[in-house]
């Protein structure tokens, strides 16, 4: 056990929130009774602002849980985590993969990252697995969380940057829909750009099954059944066609697939819409004409309709919103795709992806295959070729293909859907190694569980949700023998002979460097990039090719990334769910975030102050479905699904589409939604349908 922090290096350091992809920026100071997080005053994002998570971000870092000596797992008489040296761990962890790859194949070995990890992490990761392990076998937990729109976005735009435009711009936005995203419980300071946008006049939509907290400040709240999006956005595009609406001269100069989008569309007259979705003609006409009208205005979407078979062609139809009324690149106008982990979108840029190398290329480009090559000292035939996203990758673990797996930041076995299956699969690994700061449900099944750094001990850069990168200084060191994660993955290449691949004599500030080389002319160019400008300025908008460049905040001013410079409109013919309700499974669950809780929990739930709030997961249902069942004060409900049955205490609300019910996924073990949940795939993206699955639901 680990005595508390009591004192600072400093009086005040700053440091910025390790949660959500605001990335607020935060300074610990210290007070009577110990360091205190407080507000940034300087941090341009959030200035002076914080929410819950952020305020007690400190918590889990100083927590007596926290896992300070490498572990290995003894089996036998011995049963149980017995301390080693960093050197008998590394060297047996080596070892073993060597004989599995010996054996099996360089691809035996894989390698499963997340998006909290600093931009410097998951770009060592990804060379790692390419240069140290030679496997094709890495994804990352972003899989569950931006693939869809990240697809889209490079299909419509040619590029995938989450926001096209700053924060700042919301206040300027006289209309903004905000669709699948709770921003109110998961990006509560961005909710005070969307109050001034208010106050300037701006209507707010928003498009949700559930009254959300976020919902509260939309003038017009549209309660969709989960899947429903791409036929609603077809109504309202119907409309504007039909009615002339549509900024024909942007159109006509700066997009391409006009005629394909008004096919789609053509037969999703208002009166259908309403009758497919319920959602009354009026409203369809009403926020149709709004946006197109208004002189300026924003979309956002988020997980609720991408986490879903459909979701690449849910989020390409709210693009097509943004594009057909021209508001997109210019001020107040813009499109969002909420980004949610601390580092979800440079965790996607530096190569953790499957098909990815760094400054976003494609794995399976010559050119870019080249020019990483020759920054990583090898050549291009030693890389290998593109993998499997995050859960085929766990699927491939199942069947027998993978024999060992690296986990860095992401705890899988609560954040992966169909969860009975990985949970059989990590059984069947030879060898299962979790990096990590705690024994998270996953880490129970490893052989070895290896001490990484938290936030406040990491330095390194991070890209938040408007593609604005800063830097992140170390305050702490890590505690007992626990590494930077970056030392970590350094060494373990050394034990496995490849160290000198991944020589970092000046520390972090040299992965940075060859991360910005590695990704110069790419997509994502950090090149002009560097720590000393970092410390300057309040953080740099990629593209920034150059040292003399100022960065991009607002991107397609004049141009879109596709070669003859336009974007894309697509028609979108809306389809069904993987798993539709029937008589047997007659509702729909669906499954997302509370305010107090982050992602699979392991953080969230060993902080008091935030756990206390919500030590369990409810599920909500509507009183029309609890009638239903003659649910009874106080009882708890039974959620069957095909593939696990579960008991969960209950909240009726008038909140929620009545045949849609509402379970937060923060926990593990029988509280885990996600054995519910379906593994079903978008076909592009390879995200998971979360958001959707048949239940029953009964008394419990
Ligand atoms: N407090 C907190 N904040 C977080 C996180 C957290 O775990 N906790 N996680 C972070 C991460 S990694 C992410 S990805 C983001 C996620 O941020 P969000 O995407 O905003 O969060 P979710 O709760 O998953 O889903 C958003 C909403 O989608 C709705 N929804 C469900 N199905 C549908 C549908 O078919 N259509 C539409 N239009 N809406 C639907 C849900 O009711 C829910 O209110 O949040 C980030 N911030
Ligand atoms: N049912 C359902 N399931 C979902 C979703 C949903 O909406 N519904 N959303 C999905 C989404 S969007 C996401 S992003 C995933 C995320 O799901 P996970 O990847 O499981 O998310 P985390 O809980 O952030 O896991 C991060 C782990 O890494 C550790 N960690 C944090 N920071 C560091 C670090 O710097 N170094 C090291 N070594 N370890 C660190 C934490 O202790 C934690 O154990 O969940 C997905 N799962
Ligand atoms: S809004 Fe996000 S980054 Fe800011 S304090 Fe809350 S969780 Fe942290
Ligand atoms: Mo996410």
């Amino acid at each position: 056990m680990k005595a508390a922090l009591t004192i600072l290096p400093q009086e005040r350091v700053s440091s910025h929130c390790c949660f959500c992809s605001m990335q607020c920026g935060l300074e610990l100071v210290q007070a009577d009774k110990g360091p205190v997080i407080k507000p940034s005053q300087s941090f341009p994002v959030a200035t002076g602002r914080l929410c819950q998570k952020g305020l007690n971000a400190l918590e889990h870092v100083i927590h007596p849980e926290r896992i300070t000596e490498p572990l290995h797992r003894s089996f036998g008489e011995s049963r149980g985590w017995h301390e080693v040296t960093w050197k008998h761990a590394l060297k047996d962890i080596a070892s073993q993969i060597q004989i599995l790859q010996a054996k099996y194949g360089n691809d035996a070995v894989a390698v499963y990252g997340g998006g909290s990890l600093t931009n410097e992490v998951s770009y060592l990761l990804g060379k790692f697995t390419r240069v140290a392990l030679r496997s094709k076998y890495i994804d990352y937990n972003g899989r569950y969380c931006m693939s869809s729109a990240a697809a889209a976005s490079n299909q419509a735009f040619g590029l995938d940057r989450g926001m096209t435009m700053p924060l700042s711009e919301i206040p300027f936005a006289k209309y903004i829909i905000l669709a699948g995203t709770n921003v109110a419980e998961c990006q509560p300071t961005m909710m005070p750009y969307l109050l001034e946008a208010k106050k300037n006049g701006a209507i707010i939509v928003t498009i949700d099954p559930r009254n959300t907290m976020t919902s509260k400040i939309a003038d017009i709240h549209v309660r969709l059944q989960p899947g429903f999006d791409s036929v609603f956005i077809n109504g309202l595009l119907h409309v504007m066609i039909e009615e002339k609406l549509t900024a024909t001269s942007f159109v006509q100069a700066r997009t391409v697939g006009i005629e394909r989008l008004e096919e789609a569309v053509k037969s999703f007259t208002p009166a259908r819409v309403e009758e497919l979705t319920g959602i009354l003609e009026g409203v369809i006409r009403t926020v149709a004409r709004g946006f197109a009208k208004a002189e300026t205005g924003i979309v956002l979407t988020a997980r609720g309709l991408e986490q879903q078979v459909n979701g690449v062609e849910n989020t390409l139809n709210y693009i097509n919103l943004a594009l057909v009324t021209g508001k997109i690149g210019r001020k107040g106008c813009g499109y969002g795709a909420v980004t949610g982990q601390a580092n979800g979108q440079g965790g996607r840029e530096h190569g953790q992806k499957a098909d990815q190398l760094p400054g976003y290329r494609l794995i399976e480009d010559p050119a870019a295959r080249a020019h990483v090559a020759r920054v990583w000292g090898i050549s291009p035939e030693e890389l290998p070729g593109k993998g499997v996203s995050a859960y085929e990758l766990l699927q491939k673990v199942d069947e027998g293909e993978i024999k060992a797996l690296l986990v860095l930041g992401s705890n899988p076995l609560v954040s992966s859907p169909n969860s009975r299956m990985v949970e059989r699969a990590l059984q069947k690994l030879e060898l299962l190694v979790v990096v990590d700061m705690f024994e998270t449900e996953t880490a129970k099944y490893a052989h070895y569980l290896l001490p990484g750094s938290s936030f406040l001990e990491a330095e390194g850069t991070l890209t938040n949700l408007e593609g604005r990168v800063f830097h992140r200084g170390q305050v702490l060191e890590p505690p007992g023998n626990a590494k930077l994660d970056y030392e970590i993955i350094c060494e373990l290449a050394g034990a496995l002979g490849r160290g000198a691949y991944f020589q970092y004599a000046a520390g972090i500030e040299d992965v940075f460097l060859e991360l910005a080389r590695a990704s110069a002319g790419g997509k994502a160019d950090y090149s002009g990039i560097t720590y000393d400008r970092l410390q300057k300025e309040q953080g740099i908008f990629w593209p920034c090719p150059t040292p003399e460049h100022p960065g991009t905040p607002h991107l397609f001013g004049t141009s879109f990334y596709h070669a003859d410079g336009k974007a894309k409109l697509f028609g979108i013919t809306p389809k069904m769910p993987a798993e539709p309700a029937d008589p047997e499974y007659p509702y729909v669950l669906t499954t997302g975030r509370l305010g107090n809780h982050y992602l699979s929990g392991a953080q969230t739930r060993r902080t008091e102050g935030l756990n206390k709030k919500a030590p369990v997961p409810v599920a909500e249902i509507h009183p029309w479905l609890a009638a239903r069942i003659g649910l009874g004060v106080g009882q708890n409900i039974r959620i069957t699904s095909r593939r696990a049955s579960l008991i969960f205490q209950v909240k009726v609300t008038e909140g929620i589409q009545p045949r849609t019910v509402f379970v937060p996924f923060h926990w593990g073990e029988e509280l885990s939604i996600n054995q519910l949940t379906n593994d079903a795939l978008d076909p592009t993206s390879r995200m998971p349908e979360f958001k959707i699955c048949a239940v029953k639901v009964e008394r419990a």
